[in-house]
């Protein structure tokens, strides 16, 4: 899973990649590029279960996350084809706003106005799917009308969707027949993109769950646009992961962040997205894997493992709950709790699977 993170120049984006990915800054290049980054979501469920079966290794699902880097500092005033570029493609976009003061660091419009900033960037993700759905309106048209109807249904929903984009609204906020959305989703197009804003806000920010510190302007227009938001105060969270080990969990506390940003960040981001967490316990390995809500036991067999897919014979199947209320698998059958589930089965949060398969 990849998460692009988008901004203006010094909003924060190279923070918070590296408080998410513990990644630490690589000396300027001065080229423009992708940085990449994976951040393990923490899970409590994989520290219980590899307690239960003395598990050898311990595997956390993870996410990817891209930071556009190397770019002039002053040199984004606007989300620029060349950045938004880089984030096409993500699963999630993440948008970091700035709303810290700190007149140290330079603004490169020169003044600090969140709210600006906000609208500017939804704007700039609007102009983006409008430049290239246009120049394929263009070459579609001229063909159709030339007689080529066999593209009646790429001309008519990209009418449709440059409308949408000309009123300045997501594609997002639209609704789309299977055929349109399979249609459009091959662009990429950034307004069809989950994602969500990252209020940068001052260390010393009133700050809390719920979107305190996030002002009802801007979470009202994000809620328009379908977007999630909440504030960070990336500064500070950013030294927290300088800490290591134990002291980080204990300086945390004491500064009042019950989670760290990773552990916050992480959560919304699998809300948004839409995503589960399924497991596998044995001697071995105690792992956490991801899919999306509404996908089935013969999807997670894949995540596994291609062999476990293309051999699947079916899939035995107990919750995390019973699994820790009855202490063990062996518990969990007694209680006549185990369950054998086929291919269709569609995947529950926190069901832990062995697979029968034959290749
Ligand atoms: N005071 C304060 N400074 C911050 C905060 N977040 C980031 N900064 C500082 O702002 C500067 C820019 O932060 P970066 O994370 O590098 O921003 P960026 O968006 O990656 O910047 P570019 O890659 O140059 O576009 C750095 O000097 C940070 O230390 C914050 O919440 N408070
Ligand atoms: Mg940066």
């Amino acid at each position: 899973m990849k998460v692009g993170i988008i901004g203006l120049g010094q909003s924060g984006k190279s923070s918070l990649f590296h408080t998410l990915t513990e990644q630490v800054p690589e000396a300027p290049s001065g080229k423009p590029h992708r940085r990449l980054g994976r951040a393990l979501v923490p899970d409590e469920r994989v520290e219980t279960i590899a307690r239960i079966e003395n598990s050898k290794k311990k595997t956390y699902a993870e996410v990817n996350f891209l930071d556009p880097d190397g770019f002039a500092p002053d040199s984004l005033k606007s989300l620029t084809s060349e950045l938004l570029g880089m984030a096409r493609g993500s699963e999630l976009l993440a948008l970091v706003i700035r709303a810290f003061s700190d007149p140290s660091v330079m603004h490169p419009l020169g003044s600090v106005d969140s709210m600006r900033d906000l609208k500017n960037c939804f704007g700039d993700l609007v102009i983006q799917d409008l430049a290239v759905f246009e120049s394929r309106y263009e070459r579609s048209s001229k063909s159709y009308n030339r007689g080529d109807k066999s593209l009646k249904l790429e001309v008519e929903t990209l009418e449709k969707a440059l409308f949408i984009l000309g009123e300045d609204k997501f594609l997002a906020q639209e609704e789309w027949s299977k055929p349109e959305k399979e249609f459009l989703e091959g662009f990429e197009p950034l307004t069809f993109t989950n994602g969500i804003v990252v209020w940068n806000v001052d260390e010393d920010a009133a700050f809390g769950r719920g979107g305190v510190g996030v002002p009802v302007e801007a979470k009202e227009l994000c809620d328009k646009k379908g977007w999630g938001i909440g504030a960070v105060r990336l500064s500070l969270e950013s030294e927290v992961m300088e800490i290591e080990g134990e002291e980080r969990r204990i300086f945390s506390m004491e500064l009042g962040l019950k989670e760290t940003v990773r552990e916050r960040y992480l959560n919304s981001v699998y809300d948004r997205l839409g995503l589960l967490s399924f497991y596998t316990a044995g001697p071995k390995e105690a792992a956490a894997r991801t899919i999306r809500r509404g996908e089935t036991a013969w999807d997670a067999a894949g995540k596994i493992h291609s062999d476990i897919q293309r051999g699947f014979i079916r899939a035995e199947v107990m919750s995390f709950d019973d699994y820790v209320k009855y202490g063990s698998e062996e518990g969990v059958k007694k209680a006549g709790r185990y369950r054998v589930e086929k291919k269709e089965y569609v995947v529950q949060e926190g069901d832990i699977f062995y697979f029968r398969f034959n290749v």
